[in-house]
């Protein structure tokens, strides 16, 4: 396992949902294996801070294919000028798809960060929106919360590697957080991209353990 954590440390654990599982609605390469990793962890209670975020979809969300007529999941349109990858609808709010992994006890988790409910934006990372119309990305809070904690370094995992949980990790340095990958405790929608999600993490200064 991992040396001890700082106390300054917080565990940020990203869209562990059933939807993301193996026959679920956006399923990642063999997800459900990292659930029981990360129930063993959240049980020692390491981490003095834990996070875990939700995504928390409408059902008219932008992202998904079944609303623009005539696409398909996995295809990209342009979104606010950008690349907008569609989804299979996922995570709809409330649906048993969308809920807290129910084979991991949650309960050392501090805050449930809840991303994606705004209908017209995307949300991968657990610290910005993707662009919205304006071109911005909003906030969801997570930084500030983080920061008035004292928090200076960041742990991931969860879904997607190559989605979520890389937006986040891009997003945790810029905001001059440390960070590392629990590289065990993540798995990727598209497997063929683990070495350049690797890579990109490396030259980020993301730490992978
Ligand atoms: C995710 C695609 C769409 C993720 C969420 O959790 O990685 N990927 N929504
Ligand atoms: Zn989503």
């Amino acid at each position: 396992m991992l040396p001890a954590p700082s106390p300054h440390a917080a565990l940020i654990l990203v869209d562990v949902q059933p939807d993301f599982m193996p026959g679920g609605a956006l399923a990642c390469h063999e997800g459900d294996a990292i659930v029981a990793g990360i129930d063993r962890l959240l049980r020692t209670r390491a981490f003095r801070h834990v996070v875990a975020t939700q995504d928390w979809h409408p059902r008219d969300h932008v992202s998904f294919a079944a609303n623009h007529p005539g696409r398909a999941p996995f295809e990209q349109i342009a979104l606010h000028g950008r690349p907008q990858t569609l989804w299979p609808a996922h995570c709809v709010q409330g649906t048993p798809g969308a809920a807290l992994h129910p084979a991991i006890d949650w309960s050392a988790a501090d805050l449930i960060l809840r991303k994606g409910s705004d209908p017209g934006v995307d949300s991968y990372s657990a610290f910005r929106e993707n662009h919205g119309p304006d071109g911005a990305r909003p906030s969801t809070g997570l930084a500030g919360w983080l920061r008035e904690r004292g928090i200076d370094e960041v742990y991931l995992c969860g879904l997607a590697r190559d989605v979520c949980v890389l937006w986040t990790a891009q997003d945790a340095v810029a905001l001059g957080l440390r960070a590392r990958l629990l590289w065990d405790l993540t798995r990727p929608v598209t497997p063929d991209g683990d070495a350049a999600t690797r890579a990109t993490l490396q030259s980020l200064g993301v730490g992978i353990d």
